[in-house]
């Protein structure tokens, strides 16, 4: 990809943080226009920083979006996932801190705020979810005190695509005007390697796509146990066709998420292949099994 040398193009690095469930990865999508993240009610949906390039007339930005932080945690998975954010910080032009002002203000943003405030990035707070709470149903005034730290506020509605407009611009007006080199070098080799990451014939993106599903399906304990892997991936001349395992941890989790009569994965499946055809015009054959694998976090989150 050739950078253009015009002087007012503005580049930089953007993450977009806040705690599970805040909608960071429903924003990222609004503002891509396509789905590049999961996205789900269960928390923990995102498990690794996921960078993509937004391109505008006004110039361009590697958008990363991050898992939500926990406050406290035990399992492994979650302590490996905690750590993904304050990496992205550290690199940023620009922090997007969102908040859920339909729930009640947490520890969990205290924790988030904490990193946000060491950062010395510009700083964006967005009130997500206005489309759920507005007037008397919101909990606006536990987020209010936080303008004061941050550059910019904006409210909005990522899953009604309401005011996402406004976001993108307070980022271009906060982001430095001069073009960094090593910024440059990042935009190209992201934009080389990234393009698969939103494909059908990336592993990655079905395996995201699997696991989604999956948690349209699950309860609440089981993200932390759940994992997909893409076996293979054959395409054919009307058909591709996919083979992927859903690895869990215990015995226990397999048979929910097999279900009574295979009813579950029946619906994982179907969900997937549905969205999948969608995306790649084609017929897709999608062969899903469950497998207990107690080691599957060790390996994948290192
Ligand atoms: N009503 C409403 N729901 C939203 C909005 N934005 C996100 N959601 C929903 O909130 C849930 C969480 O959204 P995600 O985008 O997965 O949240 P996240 O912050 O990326 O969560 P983690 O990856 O777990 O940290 C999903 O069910 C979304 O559909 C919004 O503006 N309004
Ligand atoms: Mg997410």
């Amino acid at each position: 990809m050739k950078i253009t040398e015009n002087k007012d193009l503005k580049f930089g690095r953007v993450v977009l943080v806040g705690r599970p469930n805040t909608g960071k990865s429903t924003l990222l999508n609004a503002i891509m226009n396509q789905k590049v993240a999961i996205t789900s009610p269960l928390p923990q949906t995102t498990r690794k920083n996921t960078r993509v390039i937004y391109s505008s007339d006004k110039g361009k930005i590697i958008f990363s979006d991050t898992p939500g932080i926990f406050n406290k945690v035990e399992d492994y998975v979650s302590k490996k996932v905690n750590l993904q954010a304050p990496k992205e910080i550290l690199r940023a032009d620009v922090v997007v801190c969102l908040v859920d002002i339909s729930r009640p203000k947490g520890d969990e943003e205290n924790k988030v705020i904490g990193m946000v405030r060491k950062s010395r990035a510009k700083k964006v707070l967005v009130y997500n979810k206005i489309d759920l709470a507005v007037g008397t149903h919101d909990y606006l005034p536990q987020y209010n005190f936080l303008e004061d730290e941050f550059d910019a506020t904006v409210s909005i509605s990522a899953l009604k695509n309401k005011h996402v407009k406004q976001v993108i611009n307070e980022i271009f007006n906060l982001l430095p005007v001069k073009p960094e080199n090593e910024i440059i070098k990042d935009i190209e080799v992201l934009s080389m390697t990234n393009r698969p990451l939103i494909g059908i014939s990336s592993d990655e993106y079905i395996s995201e796509l699997v696991r989604e599903k999956a948690y349209l399906f699950l309860r609440k304990e089981l993200p932390y146990s759940v994992n997909v892997e893409v076996t293979e991936i054959k395409e054919k001349k009307n058909i591709i066709v996919i083979k992927a395992k859903i690895l869990t941890t215990n015995e226990r989790y397999k048979k929910m998420i097999i279900g009574k009569d295979g009813r579950r994965i029946k619906e994982i499946g179907f969900n997937a292949r549905k969205e999948l055809e969608l995306m790649s015009g084609k017929k897709i054959f999608l062969d899903l099994w469950v497998e207990t694998d107690k080691h599957w976090p060790e390996r994948v989150m290192v």
